[in-house]
């Protein structure tokens, strides 16, 4: 009887494991405070981002105008706002960013504030607009548009005056943010020149620009949305947390290096921006020559590939294009980008992981590349325990690239970790490279191409209780101390 009573027990536990009443879902695990925000997200996943520079220096040939130009200098007979987005979308661009009115105080737009502007110029007889020209053509390639607007303004009179000038800049801004749609990004650097004196109410504009545009993310050295990298080279630190405590780094005295690699205790979520320019200058000069492709791939892995987007500046000629071999080579880093990205030699492994949280949580969700889609082992307890993830491919592949992503929407967490791969022999792992941190994506270029069977990633040290990785990934550059024939 007790047997029997047993079995029909057993029978009724099986029909509920069956129909899923004992399976219940394992949770995500908590995020890591703070996290980004739905538009500091948007921003990150552009990954590139377009600058550019061009205004009355374009025809001084000088970088920093005196604000002294005669408008009438200012006359780019062939502009075609739709050949800068087309170019910008054919090299994987997704937003804008022009500088509207640079140190000189000459304005691209026909500003009612002040006449030293593109309606002083002898361009379109004194009535074009590049702003509404680049907002119309970038909407029509489906860009996003930025705005570029300086605060140190070398023209205007009452540059100087705090409250008559905080307010000259605050109308021009709004100008801006009302008459051109949506702007995804406003970007302010803090230059003075010699006038220390001249106080700038940043908070009263930030808080404006939010009024009026929702979806903008203000860029400045410290941050309000996104945090300058500390250098004009597109560099960011091999150690590069997208955190900072924003109060700390007191407003215009930044440290660049504490800019460089982030803070991992930072209590603000304040990711690097890596702006670059194409050409030796921000501005077009004639003698100047676009970037190599290895020069640009270098800067794409030191940025990109260390959790920051970059912001290539591309700026046009005196006729008002992007010139020819600024096209060329930009479309070349494109295609080589997507040469080396496009094809993931582990796209066929098998995953397996030190452990894993639940069946949502499986190692194999870093095969795909959805930020929402990750591996999560156990919680232990304890970030003292480390925690590993490894691919194994049926036949070995040749790789010089790891590609590494955290989940970056649950908070950035990892802080040491070391790749190993099989080199000749399947049971002999080999440490290949190590880090401090991922974040959004992490790109590890090894010196000499690996051939290996299994490949892992062993996490020795994170924040909060487990480590989340959403994708990981091998690739092979072809263009990476290629040997030429
Ligand atoms: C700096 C400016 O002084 C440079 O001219 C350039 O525009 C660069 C992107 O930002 O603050």
């Amino acid at each position: 009887m007790e047997r029997v009573l047993l079995w029909v027990v057993c029978v009724l536990v099986c029909c509920f494991v069956e129909v899923g009443l004992c399976s219940l879902n394992v949770p995500p695990p908590l995020p890591v405070l703070p996290v980004p925000s739905a538009n500091q997200l948007k921003w990150q996943q552009r990954e590139m981002i377009m600058f550019i520079h061009f205004g009355i220096n374009t025809f001084t040939n000088l970088e920093k105008g005196t604000g002294t130009e005669n408008p009438q200098l200012f006359n780019p007979n062939g502009l075609d706002a739709n050949q800068w987005a087309t170019v910008a979308k054919e090299a994987g661009f997704s937003l804008l960013i022009l500088t509207t009115k640079h140190h000189d105080g000459f304005c691209l737009w026909p500003s009612a504030y002040t006449n030293h502007s593109v309606k002083s110029s002898l361009w379109e007889d004194g009535k074009g607009d590049v702003v509404k020209d680049l907002s119309e053509a970038a909407r029509a390639q489906g860009l996003d548009l930025g705005v570029y607007l300086s605060p140190w303004d070398r023209f205007e009179p009452f540059y100087g005056n705090e409250l008559q000038y905080n307010e000259f800049y605050l109308g021009q801004l709004q100008e801006l943010l009302t008459k051109y749609g949506p702007i995804s990004e406003v970007w302010i650097d803090r230059f003075k020149g010699d006038n220390t004196t001249m106080i700038y109410h940043f908070s009263k504009w930030f808080a404006i620009v939010k009024e009026l545009q929702i979806y903008a993310n203000v860029f400045i050295d410290a941050g309000v949305d996104i945090r300058w990298v500390g250098n004009e080279n597109g560099v960011a630190g091999l150690t590069s947390w997208s955190t900072i405590n924003g109060s700390s780094s007191n407003f215009g005295q930044v440290v660049k290096e504490y800019l460089n690699t982030g803070d991992p205790y930072g209590t603000n979520w304040m990711p690097p921006e890596c702006d670059v320019s194409i050409r030796k200058g921000w501005f077009w000069h004639s003698d100047q020559e676009p970037k190599s492709l290895s020069q640009l791939l270098d800067i794409y892995y030191a940025s990109v590939g260390r959790n920051c987007v970059l912001l290539l500046n591309v700026p046009p000629n005196t006729t008002g294009l992007i010139s020819a071999e600024d096209v060329e080579r930009l479309i070349e880093f494109n295609k080589a980008i997507k040469t080396i990205f496009s094809m993931d030699l582990a796209t066929s492994a098998s995953v397996t992981a030190s452990s894993v949280r639940g069946p949502a949580f499986s190692p194999s969700n870093v095969l795909s590349n959805d930020l929402w889609t990750y591996w999560a082992p156990k919680d232990f307890g304890s970030s003292e325990k480390s925690h590993w993830i490894e691919l194994k491919v049926e036949e070995a592949v040749e790789f010089n690239v790891v590609r590494i992503q955290e989940t970056i929407v649950l908070g950035q967490r990892v802080m040491e970790y070391g790749i190993y791969a099989s080199g000749g022999d399947e049971n002999n792992m080999m440490l290949v490279s190590n880090g401090t941190t991922i974040g959004h994506k992490k790109l590890h270029r090894l010196e000499k191409p690996v051939k290996a069977i299994r490949v892992s990633l062993v996490i020795w040290k994170f924040k909060g209780d487990v480590p989340i990785i959403s994708s990981f990934g091998l690739h092979f550059d072809p263009f990476y101390n290629a040997v030429s024939p």
